[in-house]
Order: structure tokens, then sequence, then C-alpha cells
């Protein structure tokens, strides 16, 4: 566990030029045989060996130049092979041969086997587990591909690139080689092998190439990939009209894998999938798993432009490609869906994770400057955030400015690993805008706060605000520069216009973005004619926290008028957030909690606003989480008081709006068979909200209990259940849906993860031993990573009251899983610990058992760099 810092950067001292791999593929006993040709860069000293990466590795031959080579030559460990006296010649061939256990990696990372597939994982550093080898981004080059196998158990066998050919081999095996011409590191390499149904389509490309497009699934899953198959088609065209990206080979394949450590993973021409983002049917799937699995094929898709094609020189400059490539999938989705809601959904989904994260332990830059453990930078903050300061780069250079910045960054790097400088650059070049104090986004980390206070001289018939910045202190990062921060803007006037300023002094606007660039910063507008209402931060232009003092009249005014619909769910969760965190103050208290009447007409005024979309009128509807509103309150956090108190407020909105959700339950109804699109998605999404609502008012299972039976798709089904299991978890009504929901579903795992997930958040201490208890039923399977997030992953980051228990049982339950899960599989262990990053804002009891919970872990003897580094930071 070294920590390696950016500026220690070094190009390789030798060119790798070719890659010959051939793998006889053996569950427990797979014989790697790489041949590497290299160069020596130019003024590289001939004594300078060659030193290539290992991980558990033993070397069982090294042929330098097709001979032999001695003893005297070389120093192998799991860690290393280094290679000295080498010829003076340049090129010369390393072949180095390995055996790997597949059956035996636990890890996921590297070659591993899967239900009998052999798949692998190479990103980031999982390649060096496969064979000794150069294994970094900015090492490119061109692979050929044999795999040999049993062919009855290996029917379909699998690698980068173009189909070559294959043919019978000895004794029962078969082989397949695999051609990739595109140049590319090892961590975008993949093999996939064993016995897969498979799903086949075409896609003809905008130059008239005819693409194969070809999804393995498991066999009878096939029917399950044909959403993924349209959403693929979709993503391809997307990415040409939008980006005028093409694809650049014969096939494209995707192989969904059930046991897999992240989302997917883009390897060039075959992308591996967690099979939960490329399986669904109505049955079976929600419209969120829908809404995931588009995004998540579109991503995948995309970076074969943004990482691929264009690659990162070093780990680093992960967000080169993960922050771009997260903004190319919303934009997509947006385009797809409704622009609004899925602005909501991407902000609802910044504030919760990536803020947390910028304001604790964790918080790093979007371009970190050292790391311990690689894999746990692959953050929040790299991807979301990281498509956020893109975002803002396409705002504050406007559309065509933009588009010319990326045309230029593909022109320029294609073929290339690059860092952000090169990629800022593009932009500076098209646009001619300076970006030298934009780019402290990627430099400074933590979550700027910008206060503003603003007035009106009705005799001048000018607007004045006045904002203030400031970057929080964060780890390793105490003084901070002030950031050139876009904000878009509008002044609503009385009459629900927005007014067009006469000019605008104090600072640069361009179109309704303002350019906040100093610390403190006053602009004036000129020629408004009455006292507006500002609306700033439109569209969440910029990953801020705003700190501005508005009226429940203004926001209600800007709820009702402004033309930035995301700008109106933003001024009704303004407006309910002081309630919210009111009520849990007075809960804490013991005092009575009220609703502002404001609030509750302003909510329903919005969702029964027919002119409005069903999707935007259910985000309305749901309220800020108790996450939300614990990050709101800062500190000395009581999560049962903030559970206590949203709850109150939720059965005073549903009392007083009654009327309304029984409409909406009625209206909302579809008739006729279930389809995943945007706007039916929407509907469901408003009527189960309306029914969530009227069960808080109505106190009992019985409508829920209807709506489980009544359901006829799994958007619905899985809603019922969960206020079941949620609002009325002794009820007979939650245990026997509980019970028909298993039964109705036994067998499909991806079902029962919801099954498990929804109990794993039934709110209060009893959780725990539910918790528990689940992980002794049989389809808890503690090696499979899904299982594994489903319950103890949802349990801890998606239960504030159960994890939360003021004895700091939670905390303890978790430091042995963690401890448990780490020896098999030190990523998905390190990752599900990030869910007590936030542990400090707790009151002080809670606090102190969860730093003793994290103290155990610390001390404990072995543990994976990976957990280290995340106990460390966090106890820091
Ligand atoms: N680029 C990938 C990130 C990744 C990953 C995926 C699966 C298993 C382990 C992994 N380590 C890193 C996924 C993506 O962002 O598209
Ligand atoms: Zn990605």
């Amino acid at each position: 566990g070294q920590i390696v810092h950016l500026a220690d950067y070094r190009p390789t001292d030798f060119v790798l030029e070719r890659v010959d791999l051939t793998f006889e593929l053996d569950p427990t006993n797979t014989k790697v045989e790489a041949r590497l040709i290299f160069h020596r860069r130019e003024g590289v000293d001939p004594s300078v060996p060659l030193v290539l990466d290992g991980d558990e590795l033993t070397l069982s031959g090294l042929l330098i130049d097709q001979s032999e080579a001695p003893a005297s030559r070389y120093d192998a460990t799991p860690e290393s092979l280094t290679i000295r006296d080498l010829p003076a010649e340049t090129p010369f061939e390393v072949t180095v041969t390995t055996f790997i256990n597949p059956e035996a990696n636990s890890q996921l990372m590297g070659l591993y086997r899967t239900s009998g597939v052999y798949c692998t994982q190479c990103e980031a550093e999982g390649f060096r587990r496969i064979t000794y080898f150069p294994d970094r981004p900015d090492v490119l080059a061109p692979y050929t591909i044999t795999i040999i196998a049993d062919k009855a158990a290996n029917p379909v066998m699998l690698s980068n690139g173009n189909f070559l050919g294959g043919g019978d081999y000895d004794e029962g095996r078969h082989f397949a080689a695999w051609f990739d011409p595109h140049p590319k590191p090892a961590y975008l390499f993949a093999l996939v092998a064993g016995d897969l149904g498979v799903v086949e389509d075409t896609f003809t490309t905008m130059s008239g190439r005819d693409v194969k497009l070809r999804i393995y699934v498991e066999h009878g899953k096939e029917p399950r990939a044909a959403y993924a198959m349209d959403a693929l088609k979709r993503s391809m065209k997307w990415d040409e009209e939008r980006f005028g990206r093409e694809y650049d080979l014969d096939i494209f394949m995707i192989v969904a894998v059930s046991d897999f450590n992240m989302g997917a993973m883009e390897n060039k021409g075959l992308n591996v999938f967690n099979d939960k983002y490329v399986l669904a049917d109505p049955e079976t799937a929600t419209d969120q798993d829908y809404a995931n699995i588009e995004a998540i094929i579109a991503h995948e898709y995309f970076h074969n432009w943004t990482g691929n094609r264009i690659t990162c020189r070093d780990w680093f400059q992960l967000c080169l490609k993960e922050g771009l490539t997260v903004y190319r999938d919303h934009e997509f989705s947006a385009d797809q869906r409704s622009r609004a809601v899925k602005r909501v959904a991407e902000v609802r989904h910044l504030k919760s994770e990536q803020f947390p994260e910028d304001a604790g332990p964790l918080a790093h830059p979007v371009r970190p400057t050292k790391y311990r453990e690689i894999n746990n930078f692959y953050t929040t903050t790299v991807y979301e955030k990281g498509s956020e300061v893109t975002r803002m780069i396409a705002t504050l250079l406007g559309s065509k400015d933009f588009k010319a910045g990326m045309d230029l960054y593909f022109e320029r790097h294609d073929g290339q690993a690059v860092t952000v400088e090169d990629y800022l650059k593009c932009f500076e070049d098209a646009s001619g805008r300076d970006l030298e104090q934009f780019s402290l986004w990627y430099h400074q980390a933590g979550t700027p706060l910008v206060t503003a206070s603003s007035s009106y001289d009705q005799k001048k018939g000018t607007f004045t605000l006045s904002l203030e910045q400031m970057l929080p202190a964060t780890p390793g990062q105490s003084n901070k520069e002030p950031m050139h921060i876009p904000l878009s803007l509008a002044l609503i006037l009385d009459n629900g216009q927005i007014a067009a300023p006469t000019a605008v002094k104090g600072g640069e606007m361009t179109g309704d973005v303002l350019h906040l660039t100093e610390r403190k910063q006053t602009f004036t507008f000129s020629g408004i004619s009455s006292r507006p209402v500002l609306s700033l931060n439109r569209s969440f232009s910029a990953p801020i926290n705003l700190h501005f003092d508005q009226t429940p009249a203004d926001l209600a005014h800007i709820a009702r008028h402004d033309t930035d619909l995301f700008a109106r769910w933003q001024a009704l969760t303004d407006l309910a957030m002081p309630n919210l965190m009111q009520a849990a103050r007075d809960a804490r208290e013991g005092r009575e909690i009220t609703c502002d009447p404001a609030l509750t007409a302003a909510l329903l005024e919005a969702a029964g606003d027919e002119a409005l979309e069903p999707a935007f009128r259910a985000q309305v509807l749901t309220l800020p989480s108790e996450a939300d509103i614990a990050r709101e309150l800062g500190g000395n956090n009581d999560p049962d008081a903030i559970h206590a108190g949203r709850h109150a407020i939720l059965s005073a909105i549903a009392r007083e709006g009654n009327k309304t959700f029984l409409r909406l339950f009625d209206e909302m109804k579809i008739a006729g068979p279930y389809a995943p699109d945007a706007a039916s998605a929407g509907k469901r999404a408003l009527r189960n909200s309306a029914l969530a609502y009227l069960t808080y008012a109505e106190g009992t299972p019985a409508r829920a209990a209807q709506a489980f039976a009544a359901a006829d798709n799994m958007t619905d089904l899985a809603q019922a259940l969960t206020l079941l299991a949620h609002r009325f978890p002794d009820s007979a009504e939650a245990q026997g849906a509980l019970d028909t929901f298993l039964k109705r579903f036994d067998g499909n795992a991806l079902v029962i993860d919801k099954w498990f997930s929804i109990q794993a958040t039934i709110p209060g201490a009893g959780a725990l031993a539910r918790v528990k208890a689940l992980m002794e039923n049989p389809r808890f399977v503690s090696t499979n990573p899904n299982r594994v997030r489903s319950l103890i992953g949802t349990f801890a980051f998606g239960n504030p009251t159960g994890f939360n228990r003021p004895d700091g049982e939670g905390y303890r339950f978790l430091a042995e899983q963690i401890l448990s899960i780490d020896p098999k599989n030190p990523q998905l262990a390190a990752r599900i610990l990030t869910s007590m990053r936030s542990w400090r804002s707790l009151e002080p009891q809670r606090a102190d058992h969860a730093r003793s919970a994290l103290a155990t872990i610390e001390r404990a003897e072995t543990l994976s760099t990976d957990v280290r580094d995340i106990v460390e930071r966090m106890l820091k």
C-alpha cells in the first residue's frame, strides 16, 4: 500500500508495440502465454531493466527473443518481474508464461469464474493478476488473443476486437482467435468463455457499415435482453447525431454475468455487465431498473470514444473518461426522456451521494494528486462531480463552442492517453476563453457555499445582487482560491414574466448565466420595472450549496412561474426543507410538530397541475430524504428525530391533500399492458406517490394490500410491498405480501435482491435483527456482490434509523461484516464501509459508537489496502 503521487508520473522506458496472448482455459489451472514486443524509448540507457507488474503471480517460463532466459537475467516476485540485459537491438520480444486459478479468484479482479463462465475484469489493475505486464493506462498496443478451451463446456469464446477464426483443437478442445487493431491499455482487455445464450441484431452506422450486435446471457434469459439491445441501438444512433461518434469495429458485444463488483465495464468491443443492468421484463423489473439499464448501456457504449479511443495517461486522470462519460449518458437520458425530470434526479443523486463525500473525511478533488488504492477513487466525486464540471464547461462556453471543443478533443487526441489539461486546452483553443480559474474545479475539493443577498431600487429600476463564495477546508487542503462559478438566473416579475435587464454591471453575464469569479462580487441589473423574484442557480448550473434567504411567498412565485422546470422543483424543495428541519428539532425536543400550510398548498398545487408532466409532479411530492435533512442540519444529528419529524410532515400533507391524492390515484391508472416508456413510468410514479400519501393518512395497510394484489408489473408490486413492509411491518398484510413475493419470484436472484432490500430498509431498531436473520436465508450468498449490496449495503446506506441505532449495534455489525468480506473481496468491503463516511455529523453518543466500530476495523491484523485506506482516512 504505497502512496502514488501524480507528481511522480514518468513515461515508460519501453514502448509496447504488440501483444499476443494465448489462454488455455482450465477452471483451476489456466495457462497464459503472453508474447510482448517492446522497443526502448529514445534516449533510454540500454542498461535500464524492464519492470513488469504482477499481483499474486508465479512465473513459470520466460523467453527473450524466443530463447529461454537464464535465471541471472531476471527477478520474479508475485508483484513484479524485472528483466535485465535486454538486447541492445530493439525491438525485442519477451514471452511470459503464468498459470492462474480462476475458480479461486474471489476478488473478481483478473480472470475469474461466475456461474461456470470464465470472465475478466481488468480495470483498474486487474490485468496484472493474469500475466506480468506494464499495467498502466498509457501503455497502448494492438492485441491478438487465442483462446483454447473444452468445446462442450465453452461453446462461446470471446475477446476484444474482430473475430479472426477458430476451429477444433486437441482432446475435445477448440480455439478461437480475436484481433483488436485499436491500440488499447490492458485495463480494456476482456475475455469471456462459457456456455451462454445470445441475442443478435445489427446496426448500420452513419457511414453505412453494418455492425453485428450481440448480447450474451444465461440460457433461457434471452428475452430479458431485448430492452438492453434496444437501448444499445438508441445509444449508437445518439452518439452519431449528438457527438458525431461512429462505432469502429465489425462487432459489438455485451456479456451479462451474475458476479460483478460494479455496474459494468467498457472493455473494447466486449462490454461485461452486472446482469442487473441487462436483464429486464415487466414482471421482474421496475421503471427504475429500465432507466438504469438504458443509462448504463449508454454509458459503457459511450466509453468507446471517451475512455477507449482517447484514454487516461494515468489513473489520476480518471475523471477525464468517467466524468465526461457520465455527462454524455446524462445528456442521452435527458434526450430520451424528460430533461427536467432527469435533471431533478441527477441533482438529487449528486446532493445525496457526492455532497456528503465532499463534506466528509473522504473528500478529494475531482482530479486527485495522490492515492493509496486506486479502486477507492471510483467515487461519486470523480464520476458525478466530474460530470458537473463538464456540464459547467458547456454552460460557460455555450453549445456551439462546447461542440467545437469536443470535436477538437476527438480529432487532436484520438489514439492517445491524455490528461485533464489536454482536455481543457481543447475548449480553450476552440472558444478563445481562458479556463485557468475554471480549472480549480478539478483541483479544489469541497462544495462551494455561495451566499446571496439582494435589493431592489424602485426609483432607479435597478436590482442589486451581492454574492460571496466560500470553499470549506477539506483533508489536505485548507486554503482555497475563489472559483469560476456559472450561475444561471432569472428575475421573475409580478406577472410571472421574466425580466430582460437593459444592462448588467459588476461582472460578466452571458445569456442568462452570471459569472461569479471573485470571493465577493456585486452585480447590478438595470431596467427592472418592478421588484423581481430572483431564481438563482437554475438547472443547477453549478454544484454548490446556496444560502439565500427567500420568503415562502417568493419561493412559491418561482415554483409557479419559472420557465426552468428544475428551478420550480428546487423552489418547492427549498420551501419544504425548513419545515422538515424544524420538525426534526421539534421531534427531538418532544414538541408538537406543525407543517406550514403554505408548503402543503404549494405542493398540492404543483401535484395537481395538469400542465406539468406526471413524472415531474411525482418528483415534487417526493420530499427531501432523511439523509438530505441530516445534511442540511449539519451536525449533532439524531436520525430517529429526523425520521419522526419527516413522518409527521408527510402525514400532515397526506391529511390535507386527501382529495388530490384520491383523484391522482384514480386518474393515473394505466389501462392496457405495461410499457417502460418515460411517460407511462411517470404516471406510475405519480400514482404510487399518491398511494403512499393515502396510506399515511388512512393509517391502515388495506389500500397498499389491495394495490399489491392488483399490481400487474414490478414497479407497482415493489412499491406496494415497500409501503406494507415499511409502514406496517408487523401486520399480517405485510407478512403475507413478503411471503407471496418470495414464492412468486424464488429462483430469480435479481428480484429476490429487491425482497432483501425492502426488508433491510424497514425503519427502526428492529431492522438489524431482520438483516441478521435474512443472512441465514439460503438465498443470501455471501460471495455474490449483488446479494451483499442488496442486504448489507442497503441496510448501511439506506436505513438511517435502523443502522444508526443509539446503542451502536448497527456499526458493530457492519464492522464484523467488513472484516468477513474483506479477505474475499476487498473492493466490495471498502465500498460498503464508505456508508459510515458521515459518522462525525451524528450526535455524540452515536458518533462514539461509530468511532469505536471503525477503530475495531483499523486494529484488525490483516486488512486489504482497500479497507485500510478507507478506514484510516475516515478516522483521521
Ligand atoms: N470503468 C468501469 C469502472 C470500474 C469497474 C467496473 C467493474 C468492476 C471493477 C471496476 N473497477 C473500475 C465502469 C464504468 O465506469 O463504466
Ligand atoms: Zn464509466
